[in-house]
């Protein structure tokens, strides 16, 4: 795929987004001459005088995918995009080499190699505003304390977010390529009897990255740490041969993430579990086909309820009908978070709790505080549809006791609980016509 043209056309409404956006703070008395947006400063470690792993500022990120900090892009209506590349001269650490890709063209590129060569050129910054993660180098150079992270531009880029171009679409598209030939390399070494650890650096391995190239930490989960919903460790030779695998890994493609997770159950373990295991494929399957616009996102999570409901009923694991255990919230210890999330440049993205451009709240209904997107099914949105079904002792616990005990088929419940739990995450694109599944057209 070309990239070139797609990236073209991204900028070219990135730049009428910003335009339309300044136009409207004019006539909401905040008048700019334009935007200033920092790729980042880097962080240290407390005492310590070595860096924690850089990430880009986000709203730079959606410009372009130059890596590293203290570049500055320059966003001023009708004139060029101005890029203060940021190549220092050091003999400590590898300067960055130009690599030729997809971006260049759209820019004025100035190389600076110090960064406060940077403010030397601006006469005034008084009615800039500034995007970035260092507030105070930007009231050093004297921007307006105002306009600093603006809340009226911020809330209006960051809702504007939700929306992919096909640019991004086609990143988040190859950040799940990447993240698929990591998938596939787990599941031979999950076969293979092999742990955590391994697993993990198999995963790495195939998707040729390192550590802090991946969007978030990995959770590889073998058995019950399946059940711990961000499991963060990684266990060595002490967890092996094991019946179950979690894996919840994704990749990064000129900055846009890619978030999916697979559970795979050993052949010949409890035959309970495969059913369940099938089942709950089955509902991540209908809810994805369930993805039309105009329907709120909490609709999908409701439906997600309405599933494992039904799956507690029909396996017995409480015996109630499928009507009687979402009516009273049994199905919540067995799936206690949300659906799914925005996905992008954030592998949770922005602005899922948001209602409008204006920044007004859009919280989770208060029986589901952990969903994490609220608003209504759009063209272009891109989030994850997540379903999970987990054993979690802490959770099952007060059911253990009290009226309800016997509702449970506690001796079930415990013979599966070793096998931790499942979640299926694939990436969907929406599109006028329902759902474009990014994962599955590769995995
Ligand atoms: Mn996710």
């Amino acid at each position: 795929m070309q990239l070139a043209p797609l990236y073209q056309e991204h900028i070219v409404s990135l730049k009428s987004r910003y335009n339309t956006t300044l136009k409207e703070l004019e006539e909401k008395g905040l008048a700019l001459d334009g935007v200033l947006i920092h790729s980042g400063s880097e962080g240290y470690y407390f005492a310590d005088d070595t860096h924690i792993a850089f990430r880009p500022v986000p709203h730079f990120v959606h410009w372009l995918p130059l890596e590293g900090p203290d570049h500055f892009l320059f966003f001023q209506p009708g004139k060029p995009l101005r890029l203060f590349r940021y190549i220092p001269k050091d003999f400590w650490y590898e300067t960055p080499k130009d690599s030729q890709t997809h971006w260049q063209s759209e820019f004025e590129i100035v190389e600076v190699n110090k960064i406060s060569q940077i403010s030397s050129h601006f006469s005034n910054l008084s009615r800039i505003a500034y995007i970035g993660n260092n507030p105070k180098l930007a009231q050093e150079w004297g921007v307006s304390e105002e306009l600093i992270l603006p809340k009226m531009l911020m809330t209006r880029l960051d809702f504007a977010r939700a929306k992919k171009s096909a640019y991004e679409v086609a990143c988040i598209r190859l950040a799940n390529e990447r993240a698929a030939r990591g998938h596939r390399a787990a599941l031979r070494a999950f076969q293979a009897g092999l742990s955590e650890r391994h697993i993990h650096r198999d995963y790495l391995n195939a998707i040729d990255a390192i550590e802090t190239d991946t969007p978030y930490t990995n959770i590889v989960a073998l058995n019950e740490k399946a059940s711990v919903l961000h499991y963060q460790y990684k266990r060595g030779e002490e967890a092996t041969q094991a019946n179950l695998l979690l894996i919840d890994a994704g990749a990064k493609a000129f900055g846009y993430c890619s978030d999916i997770t697979r559970t795979y159950l050993r052949e010949g373990a409890d035959s309970l579990f495969l059913e369940l295991l099938n089942k709950m494929e089955a509902l991540q399957q209908a809810l994805v086909a369930q993805v039309k616009v105009g329907l709120s996102y909490i609709e999908i999570h409701q439906a997600t309820h309405l599933g494992v409901a039904k799956i507690l009923s029909d396996l017995g694991l409480v015996k109630l009908s499928s009507e009687e255990i979402f009516a009273r919230g049994f199905t919540h210890p067995f799936f206690p978070h949300g659906v799914g999330h925005l996905l992008g440049i954030q592998v949770h993205d922005v602005s899922g709790h948001m209602a409008d451009k204006e920044g007004t709240p859009a919280p989770p209904p208060s029986e589901y505080p952990f969903l994490r997107f609220t608003r209504k099914i759009e063209s272009g949105h891109v989030f994850t549809i997540e379903p999970g079904f987990y054993f979690i002792p802490m959770l099952l616990e007060p059911y253990r006791s009290g009226a309800d005990q016997t509702l449970f088929d506690w001796q079930t419940i415990d013979r599966l609980t070793p096998l931790g739990g499942i979640r299926i995450e694939d990436n969907i694109h929406v599109i006028d016509e329902g759902a474009e599944n990014l994962t599955r057209a590769v995995l």
